[in-house]
């Protein structure tokens, strides 16, 4: 799997309004947001899509709900509550083939997402 926007803006070659970062996982707002809140919670060693993680990388895809449960304490609306998502491919709407959980909040969210 090739490079994509969020190996850029990994390694700083493009802006991005970073919100967490630790050794492995970069938390960045989304460029075009669904929600008063919507940060993206990436893993700096990029796999393309959810069917491609294996065990290997589970402590890794737990690390990444857990950064999101963080944030959210952090922000003060964890409570309130908020939403994880990871699209994969086609059906799911994937459009970056850098995994990536979603963190939405700040809006009463719908069900079924449509
Ligand atoms: P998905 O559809 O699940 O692959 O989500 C990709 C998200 O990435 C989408 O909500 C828009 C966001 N995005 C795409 N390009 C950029 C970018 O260059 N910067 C930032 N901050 N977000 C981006």
């Amino acid at each position: 799997m090739g490079d994509t926007l969020f190996g850029k803006i990994i390694r700083r070659e493009i802006p991005a309004e970073i919100v967490y970062e630790d050794d492995d996982i970069l938390g960045f707002r989304d460029v075009n947001p669904q929600a008063p809140v919507h940060v993206l919670f990436i893993p700096k060693q990029p796999i393309a899509t959810l069917n491609d993680a294996t065990p290997a990388d589970a402590a890794l895809l737990g690390r990444l709900l857990l950064a999101c449960a963080a944030y959210a304490k952090q922000e003060g609306f964890a409570e309130q509550g908020y939403r994880t998502v990871v699209n994969c491919n086609e059906h799911g709407g994937q459009t970056v083939f850098h995994l990536h959980v979603h963190l939405l909040a700040g809006r009463t969210m719908q069900w079924p997402p449509g």
